[in-house]
């Protein structure tokens, strides 16, 4: 399949690699890019071969936002009929299989909203994030006053959603919202390295990890450590249990077969 707004690649044939790609509006985010950049998605996670996806952005942007040039003309009846932007954007909710975002440049409004659905994020050291919308006149409105919080907490939240500000890496990085920070030049590296490893473990396992901890967000203490108890008995009954604790006894590295 080919798109228009954002481009494919694969690494090795496992990371499945997503750029956003409209340069000149900073990656602002509109329905086509959310549409392709679902089908992107869903195709690598039905990919046997792909064991991890990453999405990116340039240098200069992972994204700015929502698109403000299509949103501007859009009355309520529009929105709120058409469900806009939450018709294709809660599609990444959807993969299993893990998704890193690499951020460089700005992450802002619907960019932001958008790393943060991401299953962890690592920065670029000229990261800036931010939720502004509060100053064209709305709100976040794709996860944004939900996803903040319980990344960094109410005060931090409520200090970028009520501002507008923009926070850097460093910033994010210490309130937990990024997991690690790395030189510009370094982003794509670091990431792919991190992205390689979880494709070097069993697809079974990462995806249940990641169902597991996802669960966190979802659910009291009990019921999500009873979620984690069951995810973890069921890996009892795969392939991939037997031959990555008998490599380890046996001192060799595992040859997962996803089973
Ligand atoms: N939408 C449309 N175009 C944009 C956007 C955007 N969000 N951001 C930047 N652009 C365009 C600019 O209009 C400009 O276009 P042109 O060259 O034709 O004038 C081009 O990108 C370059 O931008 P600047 O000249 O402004 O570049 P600067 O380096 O001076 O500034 C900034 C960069 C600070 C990022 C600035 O562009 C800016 O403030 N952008 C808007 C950021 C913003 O308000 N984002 C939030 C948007 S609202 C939102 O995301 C709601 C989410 C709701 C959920 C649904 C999600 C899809």
């Amino acid at each position: 399949m080919s798109y228009e707004t954002i481009e494919v690649r694969t690494e090795g044939g496992k990371v499945g690699i997503i750029t956003l790609n409209r340069p000149k509006a900073l990656n602002a985010l509109n329905s086509q890019l959310m549409d392709e950049l679902g089908a992107a998605l869903k195709a690598f996670d039905a990919d046997e071969a792909i064991g991890c996806m990453v999405i990116t952005g340039s240098e200069k942007a992972f994204a700015a936002g929502a698109d403000i040039a299509a949103m501007a003309k859009y009355n309520f009846h529009e929105v709120y009929k058409n469900d806009f932007i939450t018709r294709n954007w809660e599609t990444i909710r959807t993969i299993r299989k893990p998704v890193i975002a690499a951020v460089a440049g700005f992450a802002l409004g619907g960019g932001c909203e958008l790393a943060m659905m991401c299953d962890f994020i690592i920065a670029a050291d000229n990261a800036k994030f931010g939720q502004p919308e509060i100053k064209i006149g709305i709100i976040p409105g794709a996860g944004g006053t939900q996803r903040l919080p319980r990344a960094m907490g109410k005060s931090k939240a409520m200090d970028l959603v009520l501002t507008g500000r923009m926070m850097d890496a460093q910033e994010a990085e210490r309130g937990g919202l990024v997991s690690r920070v790395v030189p510009l030049d370094k982003l794509m590296d670091e990431t792919l390295g991190a992205a390689l490893m979880i494709c070097g473990y069993g697809q079974l396992a990462t995806m249940a990890a990641k169902e597991s901890v996802n669960r966190a967000f979802e659910s009291g203490l009990s019921d999500g450590v009873m979620f984690e108890r069951r995810m973890f008995h069921g890996l009892f009954a795969t392939a991939d249990q037997k031959e990555g604790m008998d490599a380890f006894l046996n001192k060799r590295a595992p040859n997962f077969v996803n089973g």
